[in-house]
């Protein structure tokens, strides 16, 4: 049959971002259709199966709608079926996410919890995935899948990769995080499933979804043989390279991009006062992907003035930047509970991230309304009352699209102290760099409203309140290096790194290559982002990934992401 007259349906359980996967099929030149009933099962010559979220959403929804047992028929009958991340776990027979909820049993098999003693959880990023059999024959069946591409993996949770039993005839290829290795695909017949997310993996990801939409991904029977062991399966995690881009209306009421030096985004006076003006940002974004950034992510800097999502303009230029970019898109500004300049509609936080997924996000940040879910945190702890309430954004959207989803801007600044006492109790360091006085202390002060307002909360009660909240990643600014192209702050870096097991960001101050090597070096961080520097084109991504490269530190290469 012609591709273009074969039936290519989506089966959306309604978890959450499909938006990034249509955009992908698109981008290749076909449609797809939505799986509305148990009857289009019968239509559908090729389905792709997409998973956000946890396990036990995705098999309550798979159950309540009725499309279970469909989906498993369908897959009895020989047509193909692609399964990406959750849906690629849920053909499994359960998981740790959620052990009351028997997962589809096509394969044998459980999902487990990565073991946090020697990573961050969840494992986030651009990894290989590794053809398993001894022979290579899968290699070269799926030529797609090279040794050298990385893909975008983000999951807490994986099939633990043994190489023996009932893995022989499933396994594809697998990945190493750390100290384990985990399947990070699966072949069985006219089943392909992959935990990463092609649709987020760039050209090589792209280059897969092609294949299975245009071929048949169908496993050669002589493909059943000896495995590679686990432990020849070796690390590949690149650290990332994340461009940021800071918007905001200018005086005239157009979009545009923006940098502040010490979050201060206007000219000087003598210059005329105006917010500047760095670019428009679907533009600047597209060249970002082109250049090889590994992420982008778009803070809407005075979203605090306004409804997000009225701020339709914004929602665009997310819609448009996720037609072009194939990369995770992290979307931050005004995630918070809202009320309706009439003062009656309230609009949840869950809601405001919702509309942002819709657009094209993959992920939300959360800055003021982190410090304020913070700081409730810790009073309910002080009360004796229960800290985790599901009261805050940071538990609602995470248990509604997943950890992963969720990241924690931070815009912190420096308060210099003599001694750890005159502190107020909280979490001081020893500094290199004194304060104007010579002060050998400072704590993480930290702010909201885009540093305009400091609360009496440092950054290690906000990080560690909300790892436990359910945050997934730490964006880590620093208003004291913000736009200043000295380096980033290494103290503050190192000591959040340690006080948190989800991933950091260290993000503010990049002015060289040498800088962003020396955070991952000094800090362990898994991602360094910047802003100023790459707009100004004063150095250019492939640049910060050469040197990155040349010292050492693994990077996605430029011909994977270009
Ligand atoms: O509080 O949830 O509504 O989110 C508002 C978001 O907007 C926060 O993430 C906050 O960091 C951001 N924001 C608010 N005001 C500003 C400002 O600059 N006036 N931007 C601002 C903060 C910091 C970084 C920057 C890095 C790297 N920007 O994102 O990109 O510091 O810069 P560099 O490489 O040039 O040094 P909410």
């Amino acid at each position: 049959m012609p591709v273009s007259d074969q039936k290519l349906y989506l089966l959306d359980y309604g978890a959450g971002n499909v938006r990034s996967l249509l955009n992908a099929v698109e981008k290749l030149g076909h449609r797809i259709e939505y799986i509305k009933t148990v009857e289009d099962f019968a239509k559908a010559d090729k389905i792709i199966f997409p998973g956000v979220g946890a396990f036990g959403y995705a098999m309550r929804a798979l159950n309540n709608s009725g499309f279970a047992e469909p989906l498993k028929a369908y897959i009895a009958s020989g047509r193909p079926l692609m399964g990406i991340c959750v849906g690629m776990q849920v053909l499994f027979e359960g998981s740790d996410e959620s052990p009351a909820e028997p997962g589809l049993g096509i394969f044998e098999g459980r999902v487990e919890l990565f073991d946090k003693k020697l990573k961050s959880v969840p494992h986030m990023g651009w990894n290989a995935a590794q053809v398993v059999h001894q022979e290579n024959v899968l290699a070269t069946a799926v030529p797609e899948i090279g040794e050298d591409s990385r893909y975008y993996f983000v999951h807490s949770y994986a099939v633990p990769y043994t190489g023996t039993g009932a893995q022989r005839g499933i396994v594809h290829s697998a990945t190493r995080y750390v100290d384990q290795a985990v399947v990070s695909s699966v072949w069985s017949r006219n089943v392909f499933a992959t935990q990463f997310h092609p649709e987020k993996s760039g050209p090589a990801g792209l280059a897969l979804l092609r294949s299975f939409i245009e071929h048949d991904l169908v496993r050669p029977q002589s493909s059943a043989g000896e495995l590679r062991m686990p432990g020849d399966i070796e690390s590949a995690l690149t650290v990332r390279v994340i461009a940021c881009l800071d918007v905001r209306a200018n005086d005239q009421g157009d979009l545009v991009v923006t940098k502040g030096d010490q979050y201060d985004v206007r000219e000087s006076a003598d210059k005329g006062g105006d917010v500047r003006n760095l670019g428009k940002p679907v533009d600047l974004a597209k060249r970002y992907y082109d250049e090889g950034a590994d992420e982008i992510a778009f803070l809407n800097i005075t979203s605090f003035r306004n409804l997000p999502f009225r701020d339709t303009p914004m929602l665009e230029v997310l819609r448009q930047a996720s037609r072009s970019i194939f990369v995770p898109l992290t979307i931050g500004g005004g995630v918070r509970d809202s009320v309706d300049p009439d003062g009656e509609h309230v609009w949840p936080a869950v809601q405001v991230a919702g509309e942002y997924f819709r657009s094209g996000a993959d992920k939300v940040s959360i800055g003021s309304d982190a410090v304020y879910a913070a700081e409730g945190y810790w009073q309910r702890k002080a009360e004796g009352l229960e800290p985790l309430d599901g009261s805050t954004a940071i538990e609602q959207i995470a248990e509604r699209y997943g950890r992963q989803a969720v990241v924690i801007s931070v815009d912190p600044r420096r308060v210099y102290v003599n001694s750890p006492e005159d502190a107020s109790g909280h979490h001081v360091i020893r500094t290199a760099f004194p304060g104007p006085n010579g002060e050998q202390y400072c704590w993480y002060q930290c702010t909201v409203k885009g540093g305009r307002e400091g609360r009496d909360t440092d950054v290690r009660q906000l990080v560690t309140a909300c790892e436990a909240l359910g945050a997934g990643e730490i964006l880590l600014n620093c208003m004291d290096k913000d736009g200043t192209n000295s380096g980033y702050d290494i103290e503050l870096i190192s000591d959040t790194k340690t006080a948190v097991s989800i991933p950091v960001i260290a993000s503010s101050g990049a002015g060289r290559p040498e800088h962003f090597s020396e955070a991952v070096e000094k800090t362990a961080v898994e991602a360094v982002l910047a802003a100023g520097i790459f707009h100004r084109r004063e150095v250019p991504i492939v640049a910060v990934k050469k040197h990155m490269q040349e010292q050492g530190i693994s990077i996605r290469s430029a011909e994977d992401g270009v």
